[in-house]
């Protein structure tokens, strides 16, 4: 029996709902499972922590992360906090000094789940979008000065390097590789932006001759929104920096059909470190502390967990009971149109794992 040692960072907002709800899954596969049990160590970091302690995490904090097999992390942002403080003093920190250089996004249109796109059901939209996670728009360099004067000057410089370019684009093309229509999009803009965006596509040509089966294009960001909505089939495995694909990936998500299901990896490929697995969306301050919050992305994260730790029976087992829920209009979040709360999913969920358990035992 295999022990798995999880680290669990609910953060703010509706992380506080939905990871537990992630946790209580995962436990739920446990107690069935003849494979694998969980050591579960919860992190308190996050707004509160920040109040207390004027951090959002302590100093020596990814050194308690780095014995675990994996994260599982909610949101970071705070109401009465400044969002760039949150994001970049929590889940930045860690993406960055855990080196999780490849964030990977699978999107679906699951059963039940209506989109808003006219014709556009599963087969119609089944994309994974891989995102640079370590430089590029949010390397963090850059500064203000001579700051409420007339001549104030402010800038994010963006850093795109060879090796961090090269890694990514290698990552997004063996993704691409493993899927049934082993196909890549490379996005940039490398009409207006002249220097990094030129070497991302020379880049990707030089990787695209390991990769001699896959069938790979170039995209403008602005004409690939487009492409997204109109012709959605014709995309499948999709790669782009960190700004654009944050981006396209919150459009993929309501694409669809909601921020709510969507989940994301934020992954080292070398296994150096562990890899971090969290829902798309943010704290959701709107509807945070109402048990409205729909667990279905963090659910999806549980599996994209399991997968990297090569539980791949337990995240099929997952899967299917998500799409089971989402089939189900009476277990839809009101996000998705319907009425029903976290808990009321999250125990859908468990049951069906629990019955599908029994029925397989029997
Ligand atoms: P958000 O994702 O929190 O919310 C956007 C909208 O989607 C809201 O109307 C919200 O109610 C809805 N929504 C999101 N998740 C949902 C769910 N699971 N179920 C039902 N509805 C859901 O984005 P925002 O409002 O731009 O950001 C709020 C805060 O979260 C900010 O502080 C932001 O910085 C932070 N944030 C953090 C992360 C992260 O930690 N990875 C990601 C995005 C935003
Ligand atoms: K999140
Ligand atoms: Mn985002």
């Amino acid at each position: 029996m295999k022990t798995y040692a999880i680290a669990t960072i609910p953060g703010d907002g509706i992380g506080k709902e939905v990871i537990p709800a992630g946790q209580q899954v995962l436990e739920q596969l446990a107690a069935t499972s003849d494979r694998f049990r969980f050591d579960f160590e919860n992190f308190d970091w996050g707004g509160d922590y920040y109040r207390a302690h004027g951090v959002m995490m302590p100093a020596d904090g990814l050194d308690a992360l780095l014995d675990k097999d994996a994260i599982l992390f909610g949101s970071a942002g705070d109401p009465d906090i400044p969002d760039h403080i949150t994001l970049w003093g929590l889940r930045l920190k860690i993406c960055q000094g855990l080196d999780q250089y490849a964030n990977v996004r699978p999107t679906r249109v699951l059963p039940g789940i209506d989109a808003p796109l006219k014709r556009c059901g599963p087969k119609d939209l089944d994309w994974v979008i891989v995102r640079e996670n370590s430089e590029g728009e949010y390397s963090g360099v850059g500064g203000r000065v001579h700051q409420g004067h007339p001549i104030e000057t402010a800038t994010d410089v963006s850093i795109m390097t060879r090796a961090g370019v090269e890694r990514i684009l290698r990552h997004a093309f063996r993704l691409a590789a493993s899927r049934p229509r082993k196909q890549l999009t490379v996005i940039t803009k490398s009409n207006a932006q002249r220097h990094a965006m030129v070497m991302w596509d020379e880049i990707a040509a030089e990787v695209a001759r390991e990769f001699p089966d896959v069938r790979w294009d170039k995209e403008l960001v602005d004409a690939a929104t487009a492409r997204m909505v109109n012709r959605p089939a014709t995309l499948d495995t999709i790669v782009a920096t960190n700004l654009h694909a944050d981006i396209l990936s919150d459009l993929a998500a309501a694409l669809a059909g909601s921020l709510g299901i969507a989940p994301t990896g934020n992954i080292d490929p070398e296994r150096r470190y562990p890899s971090m697995f969290e829902p798309i969306h943010g704290s959701a301050f709107d509807i945070m502390g109402k048990g409205l919050a729909n667990p279905i992305g963090t659910f999806w994260s549980v599996v994209m967990l399991l997968e990297h730790l090569g539980e791949d029976e337990a995240a099929a087992r997952v899967m299917q009971a998500i799409e089971h829920v989402t089939a189900n209009p009476a277990l839809h979040t009101r996000d998705l149109g319907g009425q029903a709360g976290t808990a009321t999913v999250t125990q859908a969920v468990c049951d069906y794992l629990a019955q599908t358990a029994t029925r397989k035992a029997a």
